[in-house]
């Protein structure tokens, strides 16, 4: 602590080295001018300083958690997700309506039988076809007999079978190429029958035919001057299919 001395006494004590009381008074007896004060203790407080520079965080306090703050707001949509498994079979449905209020009218098959009937005339005339003649037809293929068989059966036809003279000739001039007839001698060698069934009752033979060259003529095919040739089934000829009369 700083003993407060007025100035005359603190020139004089510079030259008097008068900084304590007992210098001082010493002093006094050589420094006329000198006036001793009487010692003092502390003084009173100063001012309070300016603010000091701001210190660290403190530590976390001890108080009692808050309370739970409300709910956040709602998130966008999902994305769509995968099909489900299917669900079980249902019920059996009730009966069918037996009333016949649900069928074609009688009428209406009367009038689409008209129809078709006149759309077959249309046709069999286009084709040429005389009433009580067979009808020819071919679509120019060569193929093995079971082959000609087979097309002839999809069109509910039978393979071109001449029962007489005039139908030989009545093939012979629809035909553009030698063509299968349905007549074999498959199921007993040298016994020609209708693929139909039953013996031939009707034939027209080249001369020295059939003869089974090799062995292995089964089937038989209408030349072009209208005359016959038995020949091997797998060979390839023309198909021509008949319809009835
Ligand atoms: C000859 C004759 C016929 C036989 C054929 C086989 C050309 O005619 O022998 O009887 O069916 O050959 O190609
Ligand atoms: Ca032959």
């Amino acid at each position: 602590m700083f003993l407060f001395l007025s100035l005359p006494v603190l020139l004089c004590a510079v030259t008097a080295s008068c900084s304590e009381t007992k210098a001082c008074e010493d002093a006094q007896k050589t420094c006329s001018v000198v006036t001793c004060g009487i010692p003092v203790t502390n003084g009173t407080p100063g001012r309070d300083g300016r603010d000091g520079a701001k210190g660290e965080k403190g530590e976390p306090g001890q108080g009692l958690r808050g309370l739970q703050g409300p709910p956040g707001k709602l998130g966008p949509q999902g994305n769509i997700g995968n099909p489900g498994l299917p669900g079980p079979r249902g019920h059996k449905g009730d009966c069918g309506d037996s009333s016949g209020k649900e069928l074609t009218p009688a009428s209406d098959i009367r009038s689409l039988q008209s129809k078709l009937d006149h759309i077959k005339k249309l046709q069999i005339f286009s084709l040429g076809k005389k009433s009580g003649k067979k009808l020819y037809v071919t679509n120019g293929e060569k193929m093995p007999f079971s082959k000609v068989k087979a097309l002839c059966a999809e069109l509910g036809a039978t393979v071109a079978t001449p029962k007489n003279a005039e139908e030989n000739k009545a093939i012979q001039d629809m035909a553009p190429d030698i063509a299968f007839l349905g007549i074999t001698d498959e199921v007993t060698e040298g016994q020609f029958m209708y693929v139909t069934g039953g013996r031939i009752g009707y034939s027209n033979w080249k001369k020295d035919e059939p003869n089974n060259q090799d062995s292995e003529e089964d089937c038989v095919h209408l030349l072009r001057d209208g005359l016959w040739n038995d020949i091997s089934c797998s060979s390839f000829f023309l198909a021509i299919c008949e319809f009835p009369a």
